[in-house]
């Protein structure tokens, strides 16, 4: 039995993603993002109180690398993952774990944009400096991608699920405007069904399509 707890529009949408792609059988249970991610109960399946969680077979997982990459080995070595040993594996988990390298700075933005209430708490130079980093993240990709249809010279795999999934997040902050590769990649891999059915319903977090970043105070 697999079991995903999972938050719409944060990083388990990474592993919801993958679930569909891998065709196997699993339920979904859904939390809201807050405080109720502290609740005794699902601590003892995240110990920080995080999303995704997962359990497999009486176990629980938690960080969306490591489910990818349980996941992968369990069910599709060689399809969307790449076993140990084969030419791509170095390659498989830079993407898979470059993902987190872009989230970091679109989880800081989510919090700036949306988890403070009080626009007193808000910091603009956060918002532009993560904003840009963000960038810098799509500059790596761009140059990855440059003559690729996926990350990876084998086609598509866990590696696109992980980094499209973020920058699925991170274009609520930052536009793919200039980043053509990137672009058409991302155009390529989103009309998956996998993809469209990890998406939202009307439980979205953002309450948006664009977090501009404030003007800093002159
Ligand atoms: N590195 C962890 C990060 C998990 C994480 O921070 N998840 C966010 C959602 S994107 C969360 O649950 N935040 C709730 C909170 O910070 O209270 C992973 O990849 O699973």
């Amino acid at each position: 039995m697999i079991t995903l707890h999972h938050c719409p529009q944060t990083r388990s949408m990474r592993s919801l993603w993958l679930l569909h792609e891998l065709g196997v059988a699993f339920e979904v249970v859904k939390h809201g993002f807050g405080k109720n991610l502290r609740d005794p109960d699902y601590l003892r399946l995240n110990p920080v109180g995080r999303v995704p969680a997962l359990e497999l077979d009486g176990e629980a997982i938690f960080e969306t690398g490591a489910i990818t990459e349980v996941l992968c080995e369990r069910f599709s070595p060689e399809g969307l993952g790449r076993p140990a040993g084969h030419p791509e594996r170095s390659q498989w988990l830079i993407w898979v774990h470059f993902a987190e390298t872009i989230t970091q700075h679109s989880a800081a933005l989510t919090q700036q944009h949306v988890a403070l209430r009080e626009d007193h708490m808000r910091s603009p130079i956060v918002m532009k400096l993560e904003a840009a980093r963000l960038l810098k993240c799509y500059a790596a990709l761009e140059q990855r991608l440059a003559g690729r249809g996926y990350l990876l010279d084998g086609g598509f795999s866990a590696a696109d699920i992980s980094v499209g999934q973020a920058v699925y997040l991170a274009r609520f902050f930052a536009h793919l405007d200039g980043f053509e590769a990137v672009a058409a990649w991302y155009a390529r891999i989103t009309v998956r069904e996998g993809f469209i059915a990890s998406l939202p319903g009307d439980d979205t977090l953002f309450a948006g399509d664009f977090f501009e970043p404030w003007e800093m105070p002159a």
